[in-house]
């Protein structure tokens, strides 16, 4: 009887840990998800910036990766944000701010556009 009620507490104690440990894990990730900042690439592959519209928030990272066989730069349509000369196999990154410029080109290849979309999230 008294081994039956230890087995009992015990299994009791073992499902209300394993459910405080799936809600912990649980709210984990809903918090990640809002306050953890991400990191995004961007390739530039054939001279086009992949993908072309990128969303992203204010504190996340951007790196561009350069896999052509020549230099390109990350630049803003107004200046405002500039890589310079991302060589071949290089790559360039920057935090995104609020109220960053979001149209971005190559100086070397002005049909080489791309844009960013600034979330609030
Ligand atoms: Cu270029």
């Amino acid at each position: 009887m008294l081994v039956g009620f230890i087995i009992l507490s015990l299994r009791t104690v073992a499902v209300i840990s394993a459910v405080t440990v799936l809600l912990f894990i649980s709210l984990r990730s809903v918090k990640s998800d809002d306050s953890i900042s991400k990191e995004h690439i961007v390739e530039i592959r054939n001279l086009e910036f992949i993908p072309k519209e990128l969303v992203a928030a204010p504190g996340d990272t951007i790196i561009w990766i350069n896999h052509d066989i020549i230099p390109h730069t990350v630049t803003a349509d107004d200046e405002s944000w500039d890589s310079d000369l991302v060589e071949a196999e290089g790559q360039w990154q920057t935090l995104v701010k609020a109220n960053m410029h979001e149209t971005y080109f190559c100086r070397y290849h002005p049909s080489m556009k791309a844009k960013l979309r600034i979330v609030s999230r």
